[in-house]
C-alpha cells in the first residue's frame, strides 16, 4: 500500500511564493486522493503488490488493462507530487552549482536563458500538466499526471506542476506569476543530487 509522504517543511514555509492554504490543500487533499485511488487500483491488480511506483509506471503496458488508466493517472499523480514536494524548499531559489550548472550553461547559454525557456513552456502548456528538466537538459512537458518514465525515458531532474490546483488560490488565472515566484523556492540542492545520481 502506498502512503502520503510527509513534507520536510511546514505548509506555510514556501509562502509567499506558495501559500500555506494551497500547500495544505495540494498535499493533504489532492495528493492524498491520488494515493487513495492508486491503492484502490492496486487492490484490483494483486500481481503488482510490492513493486515500486517507478517500476509500475515504467511498465504500465504490462499491468492489467482494467487498471492501466487508474495507475497512469493516480500512480503518476502520487509519483509526480512525491518528487515535487522535494523539489521545493524554504531555503530554495538561486542557481544550481557544479556540473549541472555547467550543463545548463552549455545548452542554454546562461541560467537566465534556461529559466526563460522553462517558463515559456510552463506558461504555454495548454490545460493541466507538468514541465520537466530532463537529465540530457531537454525541457519537456507532459499532460495530466503523466511522467516521462511512462514513455521509457529517464526520471526527470526537476518538475513544475502547472495544474490550476497548484496556484489558483494565490494567483487566480495568472499562471506566469506563479511560475515566476516558484523559481524562488526551487530546491537546487535536491536537483543537483539527482543529476549526480544519473550522471554517475
Ligand atoms: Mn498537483
Amino acid at each position: 500500500m502506498f502512503s502520503l509522504p510527509e513534507l520536510s517543511y511546514d505548509y506555510g514555509a514556501l509562502a509567499p511564493a506558495i501559500s500555506g492554504e494551497i500547500m495544505e490543500l495540494h498535499h493533504s487533499k489532492h495528493h492524498q486522493t491520488y494515493v487513495d485511488k492508486l491503492n484502490a487500483a492496486m487492490e484490483e491488480a494483486p500481481e503488482l503488490q510490492g513493486r515500486a511506483i517507478e517500476d509500475i509506471l515504467a511498465n504500465l503496458g504490462s499491468a492489467p488493462e482494467s487498471v492501466q488508466t487508474a495507475l497512469r493517472n493516480n500512480g503518476g499523480g502520487h509519483y509526480n507530487h512525491s518528487l515535487f514536494w522535494q523539489m521545493m524548499s524554504p531555503d530554495g531559489g538561486g542557481e544550481p552549482s557544479g556540473e549541472l550548472a555547467e550543463k545548463i550553461n552549455e545548452r542554454y547559454g546562461s541560467f537566465q536563458s534556461f529559466v526563460d525557456e522553462f517558463t515559456t513552456q510552463a506558461t504555454g502548456l495548454f490545460g493541466s500538466g507538468w514541465v520537466w528538466l530532463m537529465p540530457n537538459m531537454d525541457i519537456i512537458t507532459t499532460a495530466n499526471q503523466d511522467n516521462p518514465i511512462m514513455e521509457g525515458q529517464p526520471a526527470p531532474l526537476l518538475g513544475l506542476d502547472v495544474w490550476e490546483h497548484a496556484y489558483y488560490l494565490d494567483y487566480k488565472n495568472v499562471r506566469p506569476e506563479y511560475v515566476k515566484a516558484w523559481w524562488g523556492v526551487v530546491n537546487w540542492e535536491f536537483v543537483v543530487d539527482r543529476y549526480q545520481e544519473v550522471s554517475k
